[in-house]
């Protein structure tokens, strides 16, 4: 567990160098926000299980690659596509399995841009390399699985049905507001001193 903590604080790194570097030199920030997280012994248990395999520590490294999780929460969609990008060009990381849920958002409107690297970790035993897997999001989208996540713990996984219609139906809205949002991001940076605007 400890490498792949160690695994997920060099992404953690990483993206609060990107974020840095962009507030200074570029006067922009596109990170919003960036939280970690180590999944429990009993997480890993419980998704081998769901997976239908017994729990070993190889098949725990072959088929678990998401330990170590790093979230990125971004303003626009256009942010998540930039901020992933940037991260999975960097040279010390190798990308295992890239999953896009904006390109094709689940059936129940869950969407985030998954991506799972490989990182090199150095100890004094020799180089570990750990997967870590970084989900990258708007605020809209987090605000839709934060609260999906929420209801799926208080009905034990047995949602009524008019609810995950209506969660469904929330995930379209936060996808129209992102697109509405960029939309006027964009507007307002190509808006001229005068006042009019160069649409783009
Ligand atoms: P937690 O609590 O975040 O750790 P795979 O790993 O590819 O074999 P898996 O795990 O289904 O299969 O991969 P996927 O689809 O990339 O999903 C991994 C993580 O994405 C989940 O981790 C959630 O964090 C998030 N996620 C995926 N689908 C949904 C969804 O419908 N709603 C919400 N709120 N989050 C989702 P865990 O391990 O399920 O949970």
């Amino acid at each position: 567990m400890q490498r792949y903590k160690f695994g997920m604080d060099e992404v953690v790194t990483k993206v609060s160098i990107l974020r840095e570097e962009f507030a200074r030199d570029h006067a922009y920030n596109p990170i919003e926000h960036v939280s970690s997280r180590l999944k429990t012994l009993d997480g890993v248990i419980d998704k081998l299980r769901r997976k239908g395999l017994e729990p070993s520590f190889d098949t725990i490294r072959e088929t678990i690659t998401d330990i170590a999780g790093v979230r990125v929460t971004c303003s626009f969609v256009s942010d998540v596509h930039r901020v992933f990008d940037l991260l999975t060009r960097q040279a010390d990381l190798r990308v295992l399995k890239v999953k896009d849920y904006i390109a094709e958002p689940k059936a129940n409107g869950y969407q985030s841009l998954h991506v799972v690297v490989e990182v090199p970790v150095f100890l004094s035993t020799g180089t570990h390399h750990v997967p870590v897997e970084v989900q990258f999001r708007t605020i809209a989208m987090d605000f839709w699985a934060s609260l999906e996540h929420k209801i799926y713990y208080k009905y034990d996984r047995r949602v009524p049905q008019e609810l995950l219609d209506e969660l469904t139906d929330a995930a379209v809205t936060a996808a129209e507001l992102d697109a509405r949002m960029e939309r006027l991001h964009r507007e307002i940076r190509h808006r001229t001193p005068g006042g009019a605007t160069r649409r783009v």
